[in-house]
């Protein structure tokens, strides 16, 4: 803590504003990626169908701009460009998803693919041998549809086949793989995918599949942590968390009691849904989501309330089952008031939260739900801090979309406003935040956007059959900083006019 303060001291010294620019010793850096995002050879060497592949093959427009990741950035082929772009970067991890469809095509364990195995194992020794870390994800969204087809997440069946895949994953490459992330963003797979359709497999069945889905992955969750924590970590000596997302909610005028009250509600319900059973001494859902569907499942004359609070066998079971609090944050949102939000469906997750939200003015990314709001992330890191108990925290995703620009100062400029306020949450709020993850490497396939949000540091030309890499102008930006540490300070980096208007993102 002491270095901590000096560095920073340091860092105000030397650059003349009161602002720190400097990381703290030992923190690290790293860039994220997801199989289904860019790996591609869909239906090559044994790879069975995912509840992706499903969705944008047999509904093409429920993709903005109607692409799959059949191909995607070609991964599973280029990976070794993958691994040489990262050396160029100079990041310290690269965190990656399996596919579990490419490792166990009929989802179960009755049959290992071993090119499945075999592909890891080759990306796992092209990163080895650049020095990289790999911090890998068991979990980001690619359901296989077999599993789908008996239900999914919805189905607590799914216990079992999350164990069981974890257990070969952490028997066939924890040799090598010392970091593991459960699930990526409980909310976006149980809200977005089985409460609404903004995902795959797009159950929407609102207010209902939402809350079965957060029962099993829950508990999944905890299984695979304990699997590992007993029979895996003594020898393999690695660590296991989960990821979760978040918006931010803050109130729309802070002066605001009810709004200001609302928030925390909000926030319980969105964060607070999965962080609360892992990371509080109480564990379980949050009392106050808890209340709140119990009353309206009540209204809607339903004999039992749509989510069930767990049994204290499973509470305890669930609670403390993270090394660390993984968090992916992109934005905040704002709250303005009570009642039902006008986009709400009937019975919801929304409607059960009580408030109206909405996006808050600043500036725009070409995503329509990510506003640029850097003091968000602070006030939600410091919340972290004391809803928590300071936990040891991996900011897992951070980043930006546009167009495609080379010249992305949009992207720079986020970047460098969210790592600032990380800094100052480190030095003047204590908070424990150990490492930084870029979403992403590489233009990818956005999920329902397809390829036309842009996130990447290296632009891909997905209409030239071979896929050319060109690294963004955040490249270099992000070479210097891993370089030194520091935020780098030059005006090349800056845009000449802010804010850059839609039209040219
Ligand atoms: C994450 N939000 O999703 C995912 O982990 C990535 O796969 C994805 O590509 C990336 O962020 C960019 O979208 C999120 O509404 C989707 O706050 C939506 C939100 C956050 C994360």
């Amino acid at each position: 803590m002491a270095s901590a303060i000096i560095i920073a001291l340091l860092a105000i010294t030397h650059s003349g504003l009161a602002q720190y620019t400097k990381f703290p010793e030992g923190f690290t850096f790293g860039v994220a990626t997801a199989a289904h995002q860019i790996e591609g050879a869909w239906n090559v060497s044994g790879k069975s169908e995912n509840v992706w592949d499903r969705l944008s093959h047999t509904r093409p427009w429920m993709i903005a701009d109607g692409t799959n990741g059949d191909v995607a950035c070609d991964s599973y082929n280029r990976y070794q460009e993958d691994v040489d772009a990262l050396a160029h970067i100079g990041v310290d991890f690269y965190r990656f998803s399996l596919s579990w469809s490419r490792i166990l095509p009929t989802g179960r364990v009755d049959f290992v693919n071993p090119d499945g195995i075999r592909y890891y194992n080759a990306l796992l020794d092209a990163l080895a041998e650049k020095n990289i870390e790999p911090l890998v994800t068991l979990f980001h969204w690619d359901l296989p549809q077999t599993l789908q087809d008996l239900g999914g997440w919805a189905n607590p069946k799914m216990i079992d086949y999350f164990r069981d895949y974890s257990d070969l994953c952490f028997r066939e490459f924890g040799d090598r793989i010392k970091s593991w992330i459960t699930f990526n963003e409980p909310y976006e797979i149980c809200e977005d995918a089985y409460g609404d359709d903004k995902k795959a497999p797009a159950i929407d069945s609102h207010g209902v599949g939402n809350y079965l889905c957060s029962d099993t992955l829950l508990k999944a969750h905890a299984e695979s942590y304990h699997l590992y924590n007993e029979t895996y970590r003594p020898t393999q000596n690695g660590r296991i968390q989960i990821s979760i997302n978040s918006i931010w909610y803050e109130p729309a005028d802070p002066e605001n009691a009810e709004q200001v009250a609302l928030a925390e509600v909000a926030n319980q319900f969105k964060f607070g849904w999965f962080a609360h059973p892992i990371f509080t001494e109480a564990g379980g859902y949050p009392t106050v989501m808890v209340e709140n569907v119990a009353l309206q499942s009540k209204a809607e004359g339903l004999p039992k309330p749509r989510l069930e609070q767990f049994d204290d066998y499973w509470i305890k079971r669930i609670r403390g089952t993270s090394d660390f609090l993984g968090i992916n944050h992109y934005t905040t949102h704002l709250i303005t008031g009570a009642g039902v939000d006008p986009i709400a469906k009937s019975p919801s997750w929304l409607k059960d939260i009580g408030a109206v939200t909405s996006l808050k003015v600043g500036t725009d990314s070409a995503s329509e739900w990510l506003r640029v709001v850097p003091t968000g992330f602070a006030n939600f890191l410091r919340w972290c801090k004391s809803s928590y108990n300071d936990p040891p925290i991996y900011i897992t995703e951070n980043g930006f979309s546009d167009r495609g620009t080379l010249l992305d100062y949009g992207r720079i400029k986020y970047f460098n406003d969210y790592l600032s306020e990380i800094l100052n949450v480190i030095y003047d709020d204590g908070v424990n935040i150990l490492g930084y993850t870029i979403w992403t490497l590489m233009d990818n396939f956005e999920w329902r956007a397809g390829f036309s949000e842009r996130f990447g540091l290296y632009k891909v030309d997905i209409t030239d059959p071979s896929l050319p890499r060109t690294p963004k102008l955040s490249v270099e930006y992000w070479k210097q900083l891993c370089a030194t540490r520091e935020l780098p300070q030059e005006d090349r980096f800056k845009e000449p006019a802010l804010p850059l208007k839609k039209s040219e993102l």
